[in-house]
Formats: C-alpha cells, sequence, structure tokens
C-alpha cells in the first residue's frame, strides 16, 4: 500500500501540477492539498496560524508524512516536525526519495548516495548547533565525543563515495577520449523532467529505454551510435532538470552531466504542451542549469516537443514567448507521432558539419565500438 501525504505547495497551477508529480513518481498517495503563497516564513516555513490548522487536520487526515513543496532549512525543518510530531519531507528530500527510487546504475547509485550524505551532514550540523543551544536536551542522548564520532562516520562514507565517483568520472574521460580518436562526433540531449528526451532519443535510435509520465524516469546516460545520412553519431540520453533544486544536487550529478560540455551538439527539449507560464520556468531553469554545467550557447539546438498536442497557432504564438523565433536552430517536433524528426536530422547534421572528425561512409572503414553507460 502507498505511503499517504498531505501535500502543502505553492497557489499556483503549474507549482501544483509539478508538486503532484513529484508526489506520484515517489510513491506518495496525497490525501490533502494545501496551497499558500509563502512558504518560506523563517520559523516554520508557514506562518504559525496555518501550522495550527494544520495541526488540526493530522487528527482526522492521519498521513504517514507531510511533503512541503520548498527547500527547508534544518531548523525549519525541525521546527515543523517537533511541533507537529510528524516525519516532514521537503522538496529536496522528496526528489531525493524519487532519485533513490530510479538509480539503477552503479554510477547513479553512488550519485545519489553522495546527495544523501550531503543532505544528512546539513541536518546534523543542525542538530548539534541546536544541543549546543540546550534546545535539543543531549545530541540524540550523547556527548560530544560521540558527536565527532557521528560526523566523521558521515565524512568517512562522503570520502568512500567520492572516490568511487572519481573512478566513474575518469572512467567517462577515457571513454570521451576514445570517441575522439575513432572520430565520432556526439550529441545529448538535455532538457527539463518529461520534456521527452528519451522519447525522441528511442525514436532517433530505435531503442526502447524507458519513456514515463512520472518525473525523473532517467538518471543515467546511455549513449547509441546512430547513422545520419553518411556519418555515424554518438547520441547520448541525460537526466532531467527541475527548477527549484539545490545546487549540490546537480553538483552530485556532476560527471553525468559533464557530458554535456565536451558534446557537439546539445538538443534541448522543450516540452511545448505545458502552459507558457509553466514553459517560461521550465526554459529558465534549463538554461541556467545548462549555463551552471559550463555548456556553450552557440552548439544548443531546440526541439519544441510533443507539437502534436497543440495548434499551429498555440505553437507559433509560444515560440515567439520564448524568443527562440530569431534563433534559426529550432524545430517543433513530435516524438510520439514522429513528425519532424527527419528534418530534426538534417538541422542536427548541418549543426555538426562543420566538425573535422565526422566520420563519411567512403572512408576507409573505421572498427566498431559500442559504448554502454549503463554499468
Ligand atoms: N503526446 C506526446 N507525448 C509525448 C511526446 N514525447 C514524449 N511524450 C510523453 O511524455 C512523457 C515523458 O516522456 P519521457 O521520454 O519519459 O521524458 P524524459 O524527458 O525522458 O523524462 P525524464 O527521464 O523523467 O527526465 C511520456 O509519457 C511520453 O510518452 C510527444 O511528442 N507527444
Ligand atoms: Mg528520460
Amino acid at each position: 500500500m502507498k505511503d499517504s501525504a498531505i501535500l502543502i505547495t505553492y497557489d499556483k497551477e503549474d507549482s501544483l501540477k509539478e508538486a503532484l508529480g513529484l508526489c506520484d513518481s515517489a510513491g506518495y498517495e496525497v490525501r490533502k492539498i494545501i496551497q499558500h503563497r509563502i512558504l518560506n516564513k523563517s520559523k516554520y516555513g508557514l506562518g504559525e496560524g496555518k501550522v495550527d490548522e494544520l495541526k488540526e487536520m493530522l487528527g482526522t487526515i492521519k498521513p504517514d508524512v507531510i511533503i512541503f513543496d520548498e527547500i527547508l532549512k534544518p531548523s525549519q525543518n525541525y521546527n515543523l516536525a517537533s511541533t507537529l510530531k510528524m516525519n516532514i519531507l521537503d522538496r529536496e528530500a522528496l526528489i531525493l526519495e524519487i532519485f533513490e527510487r530510479r538509480a539503477k546504475s552503479s554510477e547513479s547509485t553512488l550519485q545519489v548516495k553522495m546527495a544523501q550524505l550531503r543532505y544528512e551532514m546539513s541536518r546534523a550540523k543542525e542538530k548539534v548547533r541546536l544541543a549546543k543551544m540546550g534546545e535539543q536536551p543531549g545530541f540524540m542522548g550523547i556527548g560530544k565525543f560521540e558527536v565527532d564520532v557521528y560526523f566523521n562516520d558521515i565524512k568517512n562514507r562522503m570520502n568512500g563515495v567520492k572516490s568511487k565517483l572519481v573512478k566513474s568520472s575518469t572512467q567517462r574521460a577515457l571513454h570521451r577520449q576514445a570517441r575522439k580518436r575513432f572520430g565520432f562526433k556526439t550529441i545529448s540531449l538535455a532538457g527539463y523532467t518529461s520534456a521527452g528526451k528519451t522519447t525522441l532519443f528511442n525514436i532517433l535510435t530505435g531503442e526502447e529505454k524507458e519513456e514515463s509520465p512520472k518525473l525523473f524516469t532517467t538518471l543515467s546516460t546511455t549513449t547509441r551510435k546512430i547513422r545520419l545520412k553518411n556519418s555515424e553519431v554518438l547520441i547520448s540520453d541525460t537526466v532531467g532538470f527541475i527548477s527549484r533544486l539545490p545546487a549540490y544536487m546537480v553538483q552530485a550529478f556532476k560527471s553525468t552531466l559533464e557530458e554535456l560540455v565536451y558534446t557537439d551538439v546539445v538538443i534541448v527539449v522543450i516540452d511545448i504542451s505545458d502552459t507558457i507560464l509553466e514553459l517560461r520556468k521550465k526554459f529558465k531553469s534549463c538554461i541556467s542549469t545548462l549555463d551552471e554545467i559550463g555548456v556553450n550557447k552557440d552548439k544548443m539546438i531546440f526541439v519544441l516537443n510533443k507539437s502534436d498536442l497543440i495548434s499551429k497557432e498555440e505553437l507559433s504564438e509560444k515560440s515567439s514567448q520564448l524568443d527562440l523565433t530569431n534563433n534559426k536552430k529550432w524545430l517543433a517536433i513530435s516524438s510520439s507521432t514522429g513528425f519532424n524528426i527527419a528534418q530534426l536530422k538534417t538541422l542536427i547534421y548541418q549543426a555538426l558539419d562543420n566538425a573535422p572528425s565526422i566520420e563519411k561512409k567512403n572512408e576507409t572503414p573505421r572498427p566498431e565500438i559500442r559504448i554502454n553507460y549503463e554499468d
């Protein structure tokens, strides 16, 4: 049976939709939704009156957890949890739970572990701070020596995970060198979670990787070889982005996302069936994440996916809203119906064309390599 939850989110339609998507992906059944304009009040995130209302509600609804769709400071989380006597999952913890459920490859498992340890460390520091102030008698009933042991334990576990991640990052660099040596050009798919990256990847490669309306379906990078006109290129599917994610979580997936820096063309997949509000928010979040990782704007191609779901008029209205109209490198497509996929291939080919090492059919055949990043 699913665990039940009370969801607290912003009073905006797009925030609600995303928050419900996150709850569903994490496996929670939402019994009650509470929406507020402000979720960052200093003591509890919520105002004190709202906390009292919530307390009363708990008696009848009896949820297993309270999901708070904003990043709470450790002190806010602690205050809320202790006054409500309930487990509080903030946006960070909720996304971590989804990541934990979804991580399949050894690298993504390590990346999630790293993010969890960072989260635990920030909470631990807060507990110790409170214990020192005498607000929380004893730190889990233990003294200074044990606190040090506890911190060191987290640190040691972090170091262990870190060194394994360094290994997989080195492995990636070696793979990249190999691709270069063999003259392969590379393309990567990037974009907000659920934009349709994997569906596009599947249609371009003939693969059957899992695609789903749930958020964060893909956590690890898969790379496949495809033929574009006379050339063979490598294409990678990547983890999706989301707004309001703390930097350390992006950091945890850095080695996976780093692929985007070295790739020749980045296809930014946009779900054009979203409302203007969602589109703007998600687009902004994608661009700033790509910027943060250090991806060069010149190598981005924008695809407006799911265009089968909207009318032509809506499409032109939305693309002008996104300010893409002066940018030649964008195209409306549908990964479900195959609309404009041939044109997309041409667009990608053109973007790759200037590149010197692209493999042409009439050249001496090169040995085949197949790189699988799954594990
Ligand atoms: N109607 C329509 N649905 C689409 C299209 N492309 C993808 N979808 C649907 O959108 C949902 C999300 O697709 P995915 O390919 O899993 O999205 P993703 O970007 O890989 O998502 P994450 O891996 O979670 O980041 C799925 O239910 C797809 O069937 C499209 O062109 N049209
Ligand atoms: Mg995917």
